[in-house]
């Protein structure tokens, strides 16, 4: 394929997220919140790493923006802690936490970087969980609407592009069906369609209010998207592919988009009583919302492959993911009676066991475009690797490779016709991988620091960060 030129003002990024980057987890006021609680249970992460130093970002933030400067960064994705602005969840507001992240929008308008700021990205303040259970409890969309609004009238001047929710399949799927997140349930099926509930009415508060107060801005959703394919061409294999588009992708994305659950998973979950209590106007104020999307922002890193699956496979309904810090764990996952997900023979995989496929990320754009016909962020992409420092220096040839393949799927894919702003590789900085401590690098920018305790925390740019500089450089023509 010939490189090509992206659109004028594309938004070449980067990403991150306040718990796996900030540290200062008691500072300026902040409240505690689910993951600073998590991460103190035994053997929850990878030798018990947590998140109270992480790389130090809320107190080298000028340092790491004056390094994206350099990198030629249009736009830095960040989240936003919702315990800094309210430490109790809600009522009083912190002035100390908006004064930071007003800093820090500051930081990246100095260099002409555009902000983008996720609401939340999985840090629920302690004290709502305490209060009323945080997400299980309807509650809850009236406090993140209201913090939402808190921050829309704080930054809404400065910062164009919001995210309300940061994967809501994955916190939602890893807190309640695999208890690998906080809270820590397994299999709740009821109440983890019922947390989706209330995490889908809190996007459409939140992105009503924004209409009202940023008229000017941008809005979407951060979803987690594995596109499928069929193991081969028996019907019944096609068949358990859309059954897991259905349940798996759709479930999430037809909210954001067209503010309706989709026909299958309504009536799958309805015969198993499983499906949400919605209140009277729900209905209206999710489609409402879903009229004023601006974008779908996908958070893209493989893809998978769907299988039939027999109701007496004896398959374990969900499967379990990695565990912490354990490398290369492929597991079966599915669902008995609609599909189960065996590895893709044609494929390899990264250190972590995820399914390496740059051709996905195309898939992903063009069913996004076909279905949705909405813009698209790339609000996530990139390698987690066992990176080496050696005299200042990490050659991630194969970041590199694997950075290459992807934006070279997205050229096609803008080729084909999709509407993309936005590529923001994940992730900046190296960071604390939620459950595999600081040993998976992600980064563009490599910091000294392993577990338990930080090291040096200094900062040193690898070969990925010099490649990603010429890509931005050129607008996407030199790969
Ligand atoms: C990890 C994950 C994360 C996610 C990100 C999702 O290893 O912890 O890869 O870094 O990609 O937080 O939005």
């Amino acid at each position: 394929m010939e490189m090509i030129e992206m659109p004028k003002n594309f938004l070449w990024g980067c990403a991150s997220a306040a718990y796996q980057v900030e540290g200062a987890y008691q500072e300026d006021g902040k409240g505690l919140t689910n993951w600073d609680q998590f991460v103190r249970i035994k053997d929850k992460t990878f030798k018990d790493t947590t998140g109270d130093v992480a790389v130090d970002h809320y107190h080298r933030y000028k340092e790491d923006i004056a390094l994206m400067a350099e990198l030629g960064l249009k736009t830095y994705r960040f989240s936003v802690s919702w315990a800094r602005i309210f430490p109790e969840g809600r009522g009083a507001v912190n002035e100390k936490g908006l004064q930071f992240y007003e800093n820090l929008v500051d930081e990246c308008l100095k260099y002409g970087i555009e902000p983008m700021v996720t609401l939340y990205h999985w840090d629920i303040p302690a004290a709502l969980d305490t209060a009323y259970g945080g997400w299980e409890d309807r509650q809850i969309v009236d406090d993140y609407a209201a913090y939402a609004k808190c921050l829309f009238k704080r930054l809404g001047r400065k910062v164009k592009y919001w995210i309300t929710f940061n994967e809501q399949n994955i916190f939602t799927t890893f807190g309640w069906l695999l208890a690998a997140h906080p809270p820590g349930k397994f299999d709740a099926q009821k109440m983890f369609y019922q947390v989706n509930h209330h995490v889908n009415m809190a996007h459409a508060k939140a992105v009503l209010a924004f209409k009202q107060i940023v008229p000017d801005g941008k809005i979407g959703a951060s979803f987690a998207f594995s596109p499928s394919y069929a193991f081969d061409c028996d019907p019944k294999n096609v068949i358990a592919k859309i059954n897991f588009d259905e349940m798996n992708s759709f479930w999430w994305m037809d909210i954001y988009a067209y503010g309706r659950y989709p026909a299958f998973t309504w009536n799958y979950l309805d015969k198993k009583g499983l499906v949400p209590e919605m209140e009277a106007d729900d209905k209206t104020i999710l489609l409402a919302a879903a009229a004023k999307l601006d974008f779908m922002g996908i958070n893209y890193y493989q893809s998978i492959v769907c299988e039939y699956n027999p109701l007496h496979g004896g398959v374990d309904p969900y499967g379990t993911m990695n565990t912490a810090g354990k490398k290369g764990t492929t597991e079966i996952k599915g669902v008995p009676g609609l599909y189960k997900n065996p590895p893709n023979p044609y494929l390899m995989t990264t250190d972590w066991d995820w399914t390496i496929d740059a051709s996905g990320l195309r898939y992903a754009c063009r069913e996004v475009t076909s279905r949705y016909h909405l813009p698209i962020v790339i609000s996530e992409n990139g390698l987690g690797a066992f990176d080496i420092l050696e005299d200042g220096k990490i050659h991630d040839g194969y970041r590199i490779d694997y950075l290459r393949e992807h934006v070279l799927a997205l050229e096609e894919a803008v080729q084909d016709g999709c509407d993309i702003i936005s590529y923001c590789v994940w992730s900046f900085t190296d960071l604390l991988s939620w459950l595999n401590g600081y040993q998976k690098r992600y980064g563009l920018v490599y910091v000294d620091r392993e577990e338990p305790e930080g090291s040096s925390m200094n900062r040193y740019k690898k070969d990925s960060f010099y490649w990603y500089k010429k890509v931005i450089s050129s607008n996407g023509k030199h790969l």
